[in-house]
């Protein structure tokens, strides 16, 4: 694909010299003649690279490339300065607001062409690894801290139960789970001794239910399992039994330090053709909220 340039210089002569210079090489380019006609084009047009003059009439170069910094629209876009002036303040300013490179005027257009190469190669490379991290971020379905399964899982999860149950019957419960006074533990102990107590709730959960049953990271301290072919019955007996195991056995953070946790839960089970993910868990934080209410390490 054709890289785009946007050339942003008040003077005529010099940004067609630079436009019939940098279009001759292969590159699309544009030539905007103030920073405000800069910064809008830097949104239409969407350049790789602005090179960017420091005087320019309203607002300066170096404003200018401070402003695309700061937009998440523009903030990928890479900017080099050029600038008439070998002004140490200017130069070290240029790069506190972001821009890649420091050309001073005349401009040597050997050095413009193999600059720029080196700065689209960068820009490559970068958003190159972006896409990629978004790529990851969004097929992902555990969560990172605990190597659960995570919010996004769940969702997708209970509706494949919920379309299952209304097609064959039967019923499915879901769990909702929260550590009692766990500000309080991050705040004696720190985040990351409450992070070592997340991980080993996680596999204590994890390790507790049935192969069939689906546990996830419901945020913060919050866990959430999914129980199939189980009532509320079924449920309240799971819930029990992994909240005595969480109160029996203390987090063993090292050797010689113990802390001990308790858990309230709240369960809701499938209730008939109208449930949703979202009614149903509703059902289960309004049960979690009455634990807690109702002092907490216990089960409704
Ligand atoms: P309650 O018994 O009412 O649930 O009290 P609580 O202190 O657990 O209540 P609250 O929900 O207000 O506090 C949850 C705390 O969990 C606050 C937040 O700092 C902490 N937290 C959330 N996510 C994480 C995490 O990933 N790691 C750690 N260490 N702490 C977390
Ligand atoms: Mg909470
Ligand atoms: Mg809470
Ligand atoms: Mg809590």
């Amino acid at each position: 694909m054709q890289q785009k340039i946007l050339i942003i210089n008040d003077s005529s002569l010099e940004g067609r010299i630079m436009l019939d210079l940098l279009s001759y090489q292969g590159y699309h380019v544009n030539v905007a003649r103030s920073g405000q006609e800069g910064l809008s084009m830097a949104k239409s047009f969407e350049p790789d690279v602005i090179i960017c003059d420091i005087v320019l009439p309203g607002m300066n170069g170096l404003e200018l490339a401070r402003l695309l910094q700061e937009d998440v629209d523009t903030q990928k876009i890479q900017i080099i300065i050029a600038s008439s002036n070998n002004n140490k303040q200017d130069k070290l300013e240029a790069f506190r607001c972001g821009a890649f490179d420091y050309l001073v005027k005349p401009l040597d257009f050997d050095e413009l062409l193999l600059r720029l190469e080196i700065v689209l190669r960068y820009k490559q490379s970068i958003d190159k690894l972006k896409r990629r991290e978004t790529i990851l971020r969004a097929g992902s379905i555990r969560d990172f801290l605990t190597g659960l399964y995570n919010r996004q899982y769940l969702d997708q999860k209970m509706a494949e139960e919920l379309a299952r149950v209304k097609r064959y019957g039967h019923t499915f419960s879901v769990l909702l789970t929260d550590v009692d006074f766990f500000k309080q533990i991050n705040d004696r102990h720190g985040h990351l001794v409450g992070d070592k107590i997340l991980i080993h709730l996680a596999g204590r959960l994890q390790l507790k239910v049935r192969s069939t049953d689906t546990v996830c990271r419901f945020g913060g301290e919050e866990f959430c399992i999914i129980a199939p072919e189980t009532d509320s019955h079924g449920a309240f007996e799971l819930a029990e039994k992994l909240r005595k195991t969480i109160e029996k056995e203390p987090v063993i953070v090292s050797e010689d330090f113990k802390i001990p946790i308790t858990a309230s839960f709240g369960i809701a089970e499938y209730e008939g053709p109208e449930e949703t993910t979202k009614s149903l868990l509703e059902r289960a934080d309004r049960a979690l909220y009455n634990a807690k209410k109702k002092g907490r390490n216990r089960v409704e």
